[in-house]
């Protein structure tokens, strides 16, 4: 069946207006998944009537996300695993399934599943699966659904699709494909310029500065390999922020960067090099001691009781990227 088929089946199901619908983001949400389930629930109120309810669990941690969420208007909610008892079908976007970085209860019937990470043979056989990865941005696929139905798309909400797929693909520079090319043209001549100013360069707290002296104090380097560790991290989400800068060094090519949010360690890993699939790199690397995942070129995860799986994480590292650890040397102090 095309894709227009299939959506037209999902809104057939969803006929009955009192059905309850939850539109469920992955865990501390990145804007590709915010704007991802924003651009759903517009989808599906345009085309069932349905007010679907978006929540997320974790936080919204990046002060740009968080600034999105609210300038935008964005109905998105923070759930409670009780919360998500009512509804009658669950949409999933930017995850899936089965993977351990959302809050999806056991036995929940799942009509919808919209994402660009690899899959993974998850128990439950939702009516509706796109997962395309290929694609950079699982906004970019419900632009496409939006494109198809003829959908007007408003100011506020092009401007967050836009910004989930700059930021998944890195301003079109990573892991992306013509769709995402296409929406990100279309979307450009809608955005909110101002708005997405002040998403894009907001005013930071003076943590965010203390985490990036930690990684660099912290910084080792073997051969083109950068790691850096930020302690106890500010929000999660920074561990991303500093492995894309980090990846702006001359002479690095893989950088990993970690730090502890709330007794979790969390990490990013991020590589210039074409042909590296590193979100089956996390996958692996976190097996039985928390969850990972991404892209070819973007990857990052979870290691669950750091005091004791943290070691087990980057022993793991080191044998995967054949690093010598005692050939890992000190950035900064090496310099001084
Ligand atoms: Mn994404």
């Amino acid at each position: 069946m095309r894709l227009k088929e299939r959506l037209e089946s999902v809104i057939k199901t969803l006929s009955d207006k009192k059905n309850k619908v939850c539109i469920l983001t992955h865990t501390n949400p990145d804007p590709d998944a915010i704007a991802s389930a924003y651009g759903l629930w517009y989808f599906l109120k345009n085309t069932t009537g349905i007010n679907a309810t978006i929540y997320y669990d974790g936080i919204i941690g990046r002060i740009n996300n968080r600034i999105m969420v609210d300038l935008l208007e964005i109905p998105i909610k923070k759930a409670r695993s009780d919360f998500l008892e009512k509804f009658d079908y669950f949409c999933l976007v930017d995850t899936q399934p089965g993977k351990k970085n959302n809050c999806l209860p056991e036995g929940k019937k799942v009509l919808m599943v919209i994402d660009h990470h690899f899959e993974e043979a998850g128990e439950t056989k939702p009516e509706f699966v796109d997962v395309r990865v290929n694609v950079g941005s699982t906004a970019a696929i419900v632009c496409q659904y939006l494109d198809k139905f003829k959908i007007d798309i408003p100011e506020t909400l092009a401007t967050a699709l836009f910004y989930g797929i700059k930021t998944d693909t890195d301003g079109l520079l990573r892991d992306f494909s013509s769709i995402d090319k296409r929406y990100y043209k279309k979307l450009f001549l809608k955005v909110d310029y101002k708005k997405l100013h002040m998403i894009e360069s907001p005013e930071l707290p003076k943590e965010y500065f203390f985490d990036f002296a930690d990684a660099i104090n912290s910084a080792t380097v073997y051969k083109n390999i950068l790691i850096a560790d930020l302690g106890k991290a500010f929000v999660p989400d920074m561990t991303g922020e500093m492995a894309d800068y980090f990846l702006r060094m001359e002479g690095v090519s893989l950088v990993l960067v970690y730090g502890e949010f709330r007794d979790m360690l969390y990490f990013s890993v991020r590589t210039k090099k074409r042909g590296k699939r590193l979100g089956k790199i996390c996958y692996e690397l976190t097996e039985e001691i928390g969850s990972g995942g991404g892209h070819n070129k973007s990857g990052g995860g979870v290691i669950n009781t750091p005091s004791k799986n943290k070691e087990i994480f980057l022993l793991r590292f080191f044998k995967k990227f054949s690093i010598r650890l005692q050939k890992l040397k000190l950035l900064y102090t090496e310099h001084k």
